[in-house]
């Protein structure tokens, strides 16, 4: 069997008064969110999303992950919608996923917006999410350079997103293998930190020291949103269920829609939130 071992990290920034990021990373799934919305809105589409994907993701260990992603998906859809309607003041709200789910044997990635994820193999860093933005499609044209990006005025308007209203996540299945490493991120870290700086700190350090050190990037390069970095490294061994730890806004589950809204299998020899093994 393979799983996922790995930690995280949220830090809210050196500007903004809210983390509206959530995340997630446990042995069968990990995950980023990152909110937007008036109010605590943007916090609630982020738990919201994050709690349905990493619920699904436990309660169906056996299930083909493209599957349970792509219906956990929908289900977020749902939720956020639900949400909006129950409290007026919500409407608009609505969160990225960038989200790596796996049954032991395929691992699957649904994304929605600019958060991002990536694979590090042999030293070498590669992007497996395109950006739902204005300025990607630009840049698929061609009629916008990769250095044009961080002055245009419309680079943080995302065209796909986790809001109540959109459709189905773009789901790949991944091909990994022992060894291999995962990084999902928010755009508090990607849109200030180069890709090159990234595969170096990866490439020096390990899952736990490579998180803060993507942070401390981040904050270094003004901290102008919120930060948050999963990193975990697929690992062999014998499977583990129950266990994840929650980050950001879902560490309130306040900001969950409805938590209901999955069934849960009691998490059997459950243990407290931590680093996974
Ligand atoms: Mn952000």
């Amino acid at each position: 069997m393979l799983r996922i071992s790995g930690t995280g990290a949220t830090h809210v920034g050196l500007v903004r008064e809210h983390n509206e990021d959530a995340a997630f990373v446990g042995p069968s799934c990990l995950l980023v969110a990152d909110g937007v919305g008036g109010g605590a809105a943007g916090e609630v589409a982020a738990a919201t999303t994050a709690y349905v994907v990493s619920a699904t993701a436990l309660a169906r260990p056996d299930d083909d992950p493209a599957v349970v992603l792509a219906e956990a998906v929908a289900t977020a859809q749902q939720q956020v919608a639900l949400g909006a309607r129950l409290r007026p003041e919500r409407e608009g709200m609505a969160t990225t996923l960038t989200a790596v789910v796996t049954d032991g044997q395929q691992f699957a990635l649904a994304h929605l917006g600019d958060s991002r994820g990536y694979v590090f193999r042999d030293g070498e860093l590669n992007r497996v999410t395109r950006d739902h933005t204005y300025v990607q499609n630009l840049l698929d044209e061609g009629s916008l350079a990769e250095e044009e990006v961080p002055m245009h005025p419309w680079r943080n308007v995302v065209l796909r997103s986790v809001n109540g209203a959109d459709g189905p996540a773009d789901v790949q299945v991944l091909d990994l293998r022992p060894r291999d490493r995962l990084l999902v991120a928010s755009d508090g870290l990607t849109d200030f930190v180069s890709e090159r700086r990234i595969a170096d700190l990866l490439g020096r350090k390990d899952d736990d020291d490579a998180v803060q050190a993507l942070v401390a990037a981040a904050l270094g390069a003004g901290g102008r949103d919120n930060i948050t970095c999963v990193v975990a490294t697929v690992v062999e061994g014998p499977r583990l269920v129950g266990d994840g730890t929650r980050l950001g806004a879902l560490t309130d589950l306040d900001n969950v829609v409805d938590p209901a809204a999955v069934r849960m299998p009691a998490p059997p020899g459950s243990r407290p939130a931590g680093r996974t093994a």
